[in-house]
């Protein structure tokens, strides 16, 4: 059987054991060259080729379901399900999702992205199935990283309670993107190299009945006292004991073996887990040895790690970030950083070398992390969160109800803020501008490049007595010769004059400023002169900053890298209504929809922020204005 000629999972359902090995390799290979050229999740679909293959044949998908917790390792899956012609559209526009999408396939159950809610989702379906005499099987793939987070124990105890049949496959290969990490982390650990259960079960249980008069005696008497052996034996005696039966720990890369306990519990009446052990970047030698850094790849070369490519040119927010944290730290002792899984990808690395003792990864784990800064705030510590802007959404309440109201100075450092590349809909960091203006006490800053990154990071540490975010986008942290931000210290709610003019006002913050300062040299070819406010500050923005906004007397243009409902244009708006004059005011901003996948810059021409459609917009605003 070729690769090409798989349609469905039927396809595959009659294979043998031997073409089912080469079948893996090719899957593989598949994968291997297909990253490489177009970039997305290599380590972790490498680590689950034989796990899904098993899944799709022995479960009766897609009447049985399977949901893919994250879903980045959900590739091979969408191979086994007819999408393989589409991965050289893997993550761009109008292409092939990253993650699962139910717009694709009836294969997918839900869109997801964000991790861990895998098992309660599969606890609805398997409710909503009993109540109709459904009997098709409810699948939840989940990983040990994604396993840390507390919404999968609150899973895991309705399961329990309401003796639902999802059936858990834990799929642990011991790493996160990183390292995984914490207490339960152990605990698997712990049973992956303890002697297996299932062996003892099965196979001890077989061998000493067969042995002739006294085995059948002796293997009653085995399973008689079965609990005490448990003690000691029984790995997984934690599920067991919140009432979700154990399996394993078993070979993930062992067809076979995953096939024999998956036809067992297939038709099971109440909740099991199978803990599945498997080597993250199986098959790709650089991937099995490092496989944090071919977690997510831009694009790859096969064989060496150091020639992932593109070499982005210039530090990016996150660099700068890690940097200036270090050099911050090493001069103040009560600064302590914290990520939730994210050390790589939120530039801490260097920081967690450094400073071991000031830093916690506390897992998948959003909503601690931040509650967990507010305890060493109380005790006088500088807590630094550094989490993605679209994760920190899991800790709405967590910011409303423990920073929010205890007024304490934890600083919240907002990666991927604003529209981000690949991901598609679940990432997008566009909320958090509305939903931090929400909670009062708090202060939102948005960085043009580097100079103001670091900045705003001395600003907030030595005026640490209250919540403080920075949010900044997946880019480069490029600073614009038009403007010296030093020139400029930062007062709290100011908002900065980076150039006059007298045609139109450009009201922005962040990344934008840049461009609106393109805007405004290309403009000048023509003689429109435009005036450049910089905000700094999406919250707070002080009276008299507004009292400036409402006095003008030319048309403005507010550009702002987040959603309409809730954001800055929408403040400004209602802070001028109070006011009797108001200027005319366009935004720029995206509207009440969910961004799909993209390039950054396609998906900021397509909210109008990219310097050809602003300096179109001005030039429309200008001559409505004149007619
Ligand atoms: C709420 C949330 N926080 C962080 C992430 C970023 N993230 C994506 S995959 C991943 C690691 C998941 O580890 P695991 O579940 O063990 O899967 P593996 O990649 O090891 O197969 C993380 C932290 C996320 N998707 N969702």
């Amino acid at each position: 059987m070729k690769l090409d000629d798989i349609a469905s999972p039927k396809d595959i359902r009659g294979l043998s054991e031997k073409e089912l090995k080469t079948l893996a390799v090719e899957i593989r290979e598949f994968l291997i060259k297909s990253i490489s050229v177009t970039g997305g999740h290599l380590s972790s679909n490498l680590g689950v080729v034989e796990l899904t293959l098993a899944l799709h044949r022995i479960f009766d998908t897609p009447q049985d379901q399977i949901l893919w917790d994250v879903g980045h390792q959900s590739y091979v899956h969408k191979i086994l399900t007819g999408r393989k012609k589409d991965f050289s559209t893997l993550r761009q526009k109008s292409g092939l999702s990253g993650y699962p999408n139910p717009q694709e396939s009836p294969y997918d159950v839900i869109h997801s992205g964000h991790s861990s809610t895998s098992i309660s989702i599969a606890a609805g379906l398997a409710r909503a199935k009993r109540l109709v005499g459904d009997n098709s099987a409810t699948v939840a793939v989940i990983g040990d990283g994604s396993f840390t987070a507390g919404v999968v124990y609150e899973a895991l105890n309705t399961i329990s309670q309401e003796k639902l049949p999802v059936i858990i496959i834990l799929n642990d290969n011991g790493m996160s993107i990183s390292k995984n990490v914490g207490g339960i982390s152990n605990y698997l650990k712990k049973i992956r190299t303890s002697p297996s259960y299932i062996h003892m079960k099965k196979e001890t249980g077989t061998l000493i009945g067969k042995i002739p008069l006294v085995g059948h005696f002796l293997r009653n008497m085995l399973y008689g006292t079965k609990e005490k052996i448990k003690e000691v034996l029984v790995p997984g005696k934690l599920f067991q004991d919140i009432g979700i039966e154990y399996l394993g720990p078993v070979d993930g890369h062992n067809i076979p073996k995953l096939e024999t306990l998956f036809s067992d519990i297939k038709k099971t009446s109440g909740p099991v887990m199978i803990h599945v052990i498997t080597q993250k970047g199986k098959g790709h030698k650089p991937s099995e040895e490092d496989p944090s850094s071919f977690h997510g790849v831009s694009c790859v070369k096969i064989e060496k790690k150091d020639e992932i490519l593109p070499a982005r040119k210039g530090k990016s927010f996150s660099n700068v970030l890690g940097e200036t944290l270090c050099e911050l730290a090493e001069h103040d002792a009560k600064i302590f950083a914290i990520t939730a899984a994210m050390t790589d990808g939120t530039g801490l690395a260097n920081f967690a070398k450094q400073f071991p003792d000031r830093f916690s990864d506390v897992g998948i784990a959003e909503q601690h992390a931040v509650t967990y800064a507010l305890g060493l705030a109380l005790e006088g510590l500088k807590p630094v969160v550094c989490i993605y802007s679209t994760f920190l959404q899991r800790a709405y309440d967590q910011l409303v109800h423990d920073i929010g109201i205890s007024k304490k100075g934890v600083l919240f450092c907002l990666d991927r803020a604003g529209l981000v590349p690949a991901d598609g809909e679940t990432h997008q960091g566009i909320f958090d501008i509305a939903y931090l203006r929400t909670i009062p006490n708090f202060q939102i800053l948005l960085p043009s490049g580097e100079t103001e990154m670091k900045m705003m990071l001395h600003y907030a540490l030595e005026n640490l007595d209250g919540p403080i975010a920075i949010r900044y986008p997946k880019d480069i942290a490029e600073n614009h010769p038009d403007y010296d931000a030093f020139c400029y210290p930062i007062v709290k709610g100011e908002a900065i004059e980076v150039c006059d003019g007298t045609d139109i006002l450009i009201i922005t913050c962040g990344t934008l400023l840049n461009t609106a300062l393109e805007a405004r040299k290309h403009l000048q070819k023509q003689e429109i002169s435009l005036k450049i406010l910089n905000l700094r500050f999406a919250k707070p923005i002080n009276k008299s900053v507004i009292d400036k906004i409402a006095k003008t007397n030319i048309p403005v243009l507010i550009l702002e890298e987040g959603i309409e409902n809730g954001g800055i244009g929408q403040a400004i708006r209602a802070e001028l209504s109070k006011r009797f004059f108001t200027p005319e005011i366009t935004t720029l901003n995206i509207p009440d929809v969910y961004p799909q996948t993209d390039t950054r810059k396609g998906l900021l021409k397509n909210y109008g922020l990219t310097l050809l459609k602003i300096l179109d917009t001005i030039l429309n605003v200008l001559k409505r204005v004149e007619s």
